[in-house]
């Protein structure tokens, strides 16, 4: 759960883009120096980019070096300098280097194949920052939080906790909640409200569900008032998004994250933003 104060930057899929992962750092660094309190919620699949067939197939989308070692070095030491301000959330790609099932999205193996490029180090601090991720969090301007956009059968939000993110550690429950936190897609309407509903009985009211894991080249998507995605990775850089919020605001639906103020572009094209 996120303070009521202050501002949170929230990103999803970078998928071992480097330069996305430095324009956000920026825009972080450079709201911490004006001196607001500043929280940044990663919401997974950090790792795993495009190989080079899909980097020729869709340049427009795909074409960047992937560095994903770096890139969880990267987040592990900014986490170091600001470990209560930087949150990692679990996506199913970073899942598959600490339990979960492999994804096969560029590679038949995408955990082996960046595995066996990595140095030793780079292996211990991806187990390191993704044994760590959360599955979700809360922001109390109105948000749930999470890298699929999950279903409705979590029965209260502490059953997270209980989750071993070895997936066949848990019971079918356990093992649900891990798989439908990290692997959803979205849902229909009245799921996403019955999910939002609970949740705000059980802890805190949320009124939009937030998540990534899926690309759409327009930047963000949204498929009812429950419902927000902003895009990064799959989308063309000139359209890549994140959401900037205010913690202590309200947000009562999907709209009232207003495009260039909450739904802001990573590269420039809004005033104030990163730029580059
Ligand atoms: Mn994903």
């Amino acid at each position: 759960m996120l303070p009521a104060r202050g501002r949170a930057l929230i990103s999803a899929d970078l998928h071992g883009n480097f330069a996305d992962f430095e324009a956000l750092r920026r825009r972080f660094e450079a709201l911490r120096a004006g001196g607001d309190e500043v929280h940044w919620v990663l919401l997974g699949d950090l790792v795993h980019g495009p190989s080079p067939a899909a980097r020729a197939r869709r340049p427009a989308l795909f074409d960047y070096d992937d560095a994903s070692p770096e890139l969880v070095e990267a987040v592990l030491e900014l986490r170091r300098r600001h470990p209560d301000n930087v949150h990692v959330l679990l996506g199913n790609h970073d899942h598959g280097h600490v339990g979960g099932v492999h994804t096969q999205k560029f590679y038949d193996d995408e955990v082996v194949t960046l595995e066996i490029r990595c140095t030793r180090a780079q292996r211990a601090a991806i187990r390191e920052l993704f044994g760590e991720a959360l599955l979700s969090a809360i922001a109390p301007c109105g948000l749930l939080l999470a890298h699929g956009c999950p279903d409705d059968h979590i029965r209260r939000y502490a059953d997270l906790d209980d989750v071993d993110l070895r997936f066949e550690a848990n019971d079918p429950y356990h093992r649900h909640l891990l798989a439908t936190f990290t692997r959803s897609y979205g849902q229909r309407a009245e799921v996403t409200r019955r999910l939002l509903a609970q949740i705000s009985e059980d802890v805190a009211p949320v009124q939009v569900m937030v998540h990534g894991h899926d690309v759409d080249e327009d930047g963000w998507y949204s498929e009812s008032e429950h419902q927000l995605s902003a895009v990064i990775f799959g989308a063309p850089p000139a359209a890549k998004r994140y959401l900037e919020v205010d913690l202590s605001a309200r947000y009562a639906g999907a709209s009232a994250l207003r495009e260039g103020i909450e739904l802001r572009r990573i590269h420039g094209g809004d005033p104030e933003t990163a730029g580059g």
